[in-house]
């Protein structure tokens, strides 16, 4: 069988559907990771005085949603770069050249060339390097100082989701345990079967949003640690689905990106609490524009506005805002899953794509 089409009559479940249910599974353990973790490379991380998060594809998606947390929470900058962009320029990225720096280098396969090119690069300033990858014995996990191993979020399918999901989740455990907010972490630990239980829920409901409507565009919208979950979103809907993606700050993109808006595109706000009001009511402008709206949130407000959705997602958690980005990745890789297989398409191997992206 072409492994690049989907046998919708077969009804067979592939690849990319376990790996995508798995995450309940892969989430707590790599919370235990973080209880687990080399206590050399605690104190390491306890006496920090720079993070920087590297990574390309999901990973430099993580490395955004945990940068702008970690910024908010200790009220100081953190770098997050793609690798190519770390490489070909790490003067304007390396903030200060201090033994208490610490390089997160995250990689699901460790072997992506541009990540690896860089470890030369950090060699020639201080600082421990952290690999974060699934392969334990990959190159980047040999040529760190430090790597913690997400072995149980290997995939087999091309398209990164519990890889990416595994790794954010640790990092923000990681992130609420040195800033002293423990407490988050116990709502997040005793959230996850409470979410997965409706797991089923959710795939029904974005499996009959994408059967509604032949969409050609889905623009993703996040502001503050949403931004990484909307860029993550665009990605996996664009590589699993070979669909036209697009990810915006909400209110940015009324400054004429909207003009692409229209009957077939699906618009997806993944709702903050800071930007609450201007985010509903830019919605509003976008469903007038006729284009459909998904709104996903975690506040009971959102339902009587029904001026602002034509579909409305809410995870009833009650988290901390901060917490959410980890509940909000799923519905980016279940709407590019459903969309692969509405247009017949694998979304387990995409087509132009390598499981391990190098030069
Ligand atoms: C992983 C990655 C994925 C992306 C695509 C290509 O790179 O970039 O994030 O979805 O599947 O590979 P890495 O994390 O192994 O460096």
């Amino acid at each position: 069988m072409d492994k690049f089409k989907y046998n919708k009559e077969k009804k067979e479940r592939n690849l990319i559907f376990s790996e995508i249910v798995d995450q309940q599974k892969a989430w707590k353990n790599s919370i235990d990771k973080l209880s687990n973790i080399d206590k050399k490379l605690l104190d390491v991380l306890k006496e920090h005085k720079n993070f920087y998060f590297i990574g390309c594809g999901s990973s430099y998606h993580t490395g955004l949603i945990i940068q702008f947390i970690y910024d908010l929470l200790f009220k100081k900058k953190s770098i997050c770069a793609d690798s190519s962009d770390f490489l070909f320029y790490p003067k304007k990225y390396t903030i200060s050249n201090s033994s208490r720096n610490v390089f997160f280098l995250i990689s699901r396969t460790g072997e992506t060339t541009e990540t690896l090119l860089i470890m030369d690069v950090i060699k020639k300033n201080k600082g421990a390097t952290v690999a974060l990858t699934s392969i334990p014995d990959s190159k980047l996990a040999r040529e760190c100082d430090f790597s913690v191993a997400f072995m149980d979020s290997q995939e087999k399918s091309i398209t990164a989701t519990k890889s990416m999901t595994s790794i954010t989740i640790f990092l923000l455990n990681l992130i609420f345990t040195l800033s002293g907010l423990t407490i988050i972490n116990e709502k997040i630990s005793s959230s996850i079967d409470k979410y997965f239980k409706d797991f089923g829920k959710y795939f029904n409901m974005i499996q009959n949003i994408i059967n509604e409507t032949n969409f050609k565009k889905v623009i993703f919208l996040g502001s503050g640690p949403f931004f990484g979950v909307a860029k993550e979103a665009e990605l996996k809907v664009k590589e699993m689905s070979i669909t036209n993606t697009e990810s915006s700050h909400p209110l940015e993109f009324r400054h004429g990106h909207k003009s692409i808006l229209d009957k077939k595109t699906l618009v997806v706000l993944f709702l903050s609490e800071a930007g609450f009001k201007y985010e509903l009511n830019s919605a509003r402008e976008f469903k007038k524009i006729c284009s459909k709206v998904l709104i996903i949130c975690d506040n009971k407000r959102v339902k009587e506005q029904k001026y602002a959705y034509d579909y409305l997602i809410d995870i009833d958690l009650c988290i901390d805002e901060l917490a959410r980005p980890i509940f909000y990745i799923l519905f980016g890789q279940l709407l590019g899953y459903h969309q692969a297989i509405r247009k017949g398409i694998n979304p387990s191997f995409p087509r132009n794509l390598d499981f391990v992206v190098t030069f």
